[in-house]
């Protein structure tokens, strides 16, 4: 069965994702480091390493103690304190966020960008001169005719998928032929000079490199740019629609290879029902019945009668939403139509949290609010605060609006307005069977005295702790003892931002803003059931294990990048077997080797 191209077929997408990443912030601190095999340690675990690592067989999600085994000369440095990463990443995202028209540019986590180029390359594909293509000049700035770079547009830069030597421009293959595709193809060659140009300036500007994809969505672009790593770029070519129905196009032919649970928006869940689905039928296409967990897009899509009745059928269900069919038959023939959401300056929440091997007395618990509080004000001072010198609209100098000893005013620039305290007990065991508790949740208005910049942070943690967070620690656990929980966070939510003058505004609700953002976000990628109440795995201080998509409503909005500091409620994960914990897709693989060591 066809599938409609996507109605926004016609924008290019660069998605970036920077190459180990928390290893190359700590090369960037200290060059020398580069030619070490270097990882990141959080908590027992090797959350990254950097490519001489892994070149001598460390990978990412290892266990610490295994690392040393492989390679006992590995440099290890601690990455809990997530500061320097979340400083890197908004310089990087700032920077590369300057060369975009319309600043189009959507933040993921730490470490991935989506560009939406599309006006960039259609005025820059409307000024090649066809008759010198070789000696191009891409322009940057359209006011300024000089800001820009010279570009060879007879070929595309970098790798391609399908790859191979055709990629001259004007001598499209033959199923290309047509207008559409040639079309497509010269904005996708002269985005991939875009891509080749930003990869250079970030890593000789900010020293940082990336491995980039480019095509006409946030799948596409995403997935493609991971078939070469790292440092590099890759082009989905056309075609990616044909007019015969049985010709394949380069896009289906990329996704067929596809395993399901690698889709970006086809969740544990979906996997799980479409993998049943396969496994207990007896039209498999290819041996997935002995490998369930490697069912390819190809086995689904191939399957008789499949198309959007028959996944609604094998996927609906109460609380699937009603296009659960239609939406998933796209994302499996490459269709996506969400936006590049713009991400702003200011987070709409900020949360702490830690995991914990066993949090059972009132005296543990308030001791570890402390610590989670005092971190949480010091984020508040350095994502809200901006220091302001001298201007004369700033005027208040209360303590809201306070001086740094002997430097220049602060101010800030959104103020949160209400504190939440978030836990999660640990499952219990009824009989055979884990119990998993989900997160639970406690609002609070958050008093003003948390904005005084010239107090102490400790010290207005332990007032904030006192005042607030154990009462409402109570609420949510009214017995004295009995209870254990595997993790806490904290967090400031409705954020109302102080624009300008703080005495005349009465703030702008940015909450709102990015709420609606956030409801448009969601659809993105969306998986249609809730991943529950529970976040993922917390295996570092202070963040959740990086987003990878923002799957179903969420219980809790969730939607800014800053949130990746905190919980994420959404993002799928599968249930471990053993320990019952929700664990996300891409460490499942570490966590099994966590029960394998320990048992
Ligand atoms: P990734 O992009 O998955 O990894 P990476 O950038 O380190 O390596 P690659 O070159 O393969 O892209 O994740 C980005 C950062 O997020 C990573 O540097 C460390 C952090 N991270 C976690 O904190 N927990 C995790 O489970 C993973 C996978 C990453
Ligand atoms: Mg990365």
């Amino acid at each position: 069965m066809a599938v409609a191209p996507s109605r926004n077929d016609r924008r290019i997408i660069l998605h970036l994702d920077y190459d180990c990443f928390y290893a190359s912030v700590f090369e960037v601190e200290q060059p020398v480091l580069k030619t070490l095999p270097l990882a990141v340690q959080q908590k027992q675990i090797v959350v990254t390493c950097n490519y001489e690592a892994r070149r001598r067989g460390l990978r990412k999600l290892q266990l610490i103690k295994e690392a040393k085994q492989i390679c006992p000369d590995v440099v290890i440095v601690l990455g809990e304190d997530l500061s320097k990463f979340r400083d890197a990443s908004k310089d990087i995202f700032r920077y590369i966020r300057s060369f975009v028209w319309g600043e189009r540019v959507e933040r993921l986590g730490f470490d991935e960008l989506f560009l939406d180029v599309t006006e960039m390359i259609a005025y820059n594909v409307d000024l090649l001169n066809r008759h010198d293509l070789e000696h191009s000049f891409f322009h940057l700035d359209r006011l300024e005719p000089t800001v820009g770079f010279t570009y060879d547009a007879t070929r595309v830069c970098g790798s391609t998928y399908p790859a191979g030597p055709d990629t001259t421009f004007g001598t499209a293959p033959s199923a290309t032929a047509d207008e559409d595709a040639s079309e497509l193809r010269t904005r996708l060659l002269v985005a991939s000079h875009l891509a080749a140009y930003l990869r250079g300036q970030l890593e000789h500007h900010k020293g940082y490199t990336a491995t980039v994809g480019i095509s006409t969505s946030k799948l596409l672009a995403k997935l493609v740019g991971s078939t070469h790593k790292p440092n590099n770029q890759t082009t989905l070519l056309p075609p990616y629609a044909t007019t015969d129905r049985a010709a394949p196009t380069n896009v289906v032919d990329f996704l067929d290879a596809h395993e399901i649970r690698k889709i970006p928006g086809i969740g544990s869940k979906l996997t799980q029902k479409l993998t049943k689905y396969l496994t207990e039928g007896s039209a498999l296409v290819s041996d997935t019945a002995t490998n369930p967990d490697r069912v390819t897009v190809r086995d689904v899509r191939l399957l008789p009668g499949m198309g959007p009745s028959l996944l609604d059928r094998i996927l609906g269900g109460p609380g699937a939403p009603r296009d659960i069919g239609a939406r998933v038959w796209g994302l499996l023939n490459g269709v996506d139509n969400t936006e590049v959401i713009q991400t702003g300056d200011l987070p709409t929440q900020i949360s702490i949290e830690d995991s914990y091997g066993r949090l059972d007395t009132l005296d543990g618990v308030r001791r570890e609010l402390i610590s989670l509080t005092g971190s949480l004000l010091r984020r508040m001072r350095t994502d809200l605060t901006e220091e302001d010198n001298g201007s004369d609209s700033v005027t208040d100098l209360s303590s809201e609006t306070s001086r740094h000893p002997g430097l220049s005013k602060v101010r800030w620039l959104a103020r949160p307005r209400t504190l939440r305290l978030s836990t999660r007990p640990r499952s219990t065991t009824d009989g055979a069977h884990a119990l998993h508790i989900g997160r639970i949740s406690r609002s609070a208005p958050l008093p003003g005295y948390v904005f005084h910049v010239d107090e102490n942070v400790d010290a207005l943690a332990e007032r904030l702790v006192h005042d607030q967070l154990l009462s409402m620690f109570r609420k949510l656990h009214p017995e004295r003892s009995g209870w254990n929980l595997r993790l806490m966070n904290v967090a400031v939510t409705n954020m109302v931002e102080a624009a300008g003058d703080q005495k005349q505004s009465s703030g702008r609700d940015i909450g709102k803003m990015f709420q609606s953002q956030g409801s448009r976000r969601r659809d993105a990628f969306t998986e249609p059931e809730t991943a529950s109440e529970s976040g993922p795995l917390n295996l570092q201080h202070g963040e959740a294990l990086r987003p990878v998509y923002f799957p179903a409503a969420p219980p809790v909005v969730n939607d800014a990048w800053e949130e990746s500091d905190g919980e994420d409620t959404t993002m799928a994960c599968v249930a471990c077997a053993v320990c019952g914990a929700l664990i996300p897709h891409f460490a499942r693989d570490a966590h099994e080797v966590f029960h394998l060591a320990s048992d």
